[in-house]
C-alpha cells in the first residue's frame, strides 16, 4: 500500500522531533546540529526528522520540518507528495504566531493537503494561549485546533487519526 505521507511543521520549540520520536515504530532518522541561531536550545534539526507509523490500514510517513528561518527551504521539500500537514504552535510563544501562521500560509498555498494545528505546551504553560484564541488568530474553526502532548503516544495518536479523518 502506498505510504500517507504528513508533514510536521511549526517554530522551534513547538515539540515537532518530540512528536516524531514518540510516535515511530521505526527509529526515528533525525539531523539535529548544533543551533547558528539564538533559539534557546543548543540542538536542532536542519534538515528532517523522519518516522513511521502503521494506522488502523493505513502506513503513515512523518517528516518534521526544521525550524531555524534559514531552513525555510525545507517546507517545500517536504511538502511535495505530502497529504497532511499538522502545524505545532506553542501556546506560551505568541512572539511565534507570525511565523506559524507564515508557514501554514506558504504551504497551504502551494500544496494541496489537509492541516490540523496543535497546539502545545498546554500542559506546562501558566498564561498560554487557549485553544479558541489561537482559531482565532489563524482565523481557523475551532475544530481545527486540537490542544496536543507532543511526548505523550495517545495524544500524538488522537492528532494523526484527527487529522486522517479530514483526508
Ligand atoms: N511539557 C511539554 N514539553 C514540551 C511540549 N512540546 C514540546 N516540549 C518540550 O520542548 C522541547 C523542544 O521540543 P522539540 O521536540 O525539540 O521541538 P522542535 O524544535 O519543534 O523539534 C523538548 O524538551 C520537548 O519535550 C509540550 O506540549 N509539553
Ligand atoms: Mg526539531
Amino acid at each position: 500500500m502506498t505510504p500517507i505521507k504528513f508533514v510536521v511543521s511549526g517554530p522551534v520549540g513547538a515539540g515537532k522531533t518530540t512528536f516524531i520520536r514518540t510516535i515511530s515504530q521505526v527509529e526515528v532518522v533525525s539531523t539535529e546540529e548544533k543551533s547558528t541561531e539564538e533559539i534557546g536550545k543548543t540542538h536542532t534539526t536542519v534538515a528532517l526528522d523522519f518516522g513511521q507509523m502503521n494506522l488502523g490500514d493505513h502506513v503513515l510517513h512523518l517528516f518534521g520540518t526544521p525550524g531555524q528561518t534559514r531552513f525555510d527551504y525545507m517546507w517545500d521539500v517536504l511538502s511535495e507528495g505530502a497529504m497532511g500537514l499538522i502545524l505545532l504552535v506553542p501556546c506560551d510563544a505568541p512572539h511565534e504566531f507570525p511565523h506559524a501562521k507564515r508557514i501554514l500560509e506558504h504551504v497551504v498555498s502551494r500544496h494541496p493537503l489537509e492541516f490540523i494545528l496543535g497546539l502545545t505546551r498546554t500542559d506546562v504553560a501558566t498564561n498560554g494561549w487557549d485553544v479558541a484564541e489561537v482559531a482565532a488568530y489563524f482565523d481557523l474553526p475551532e475544530q481545527q485546533v486540537i490542544a496536543v502532548h507532543p511526548g505523550n503516544a495517545a495524544s500524538a495518536r488522537y492528532t494523526l487519526q484527527t487529522l486522517l479523518k479530514r483526508i
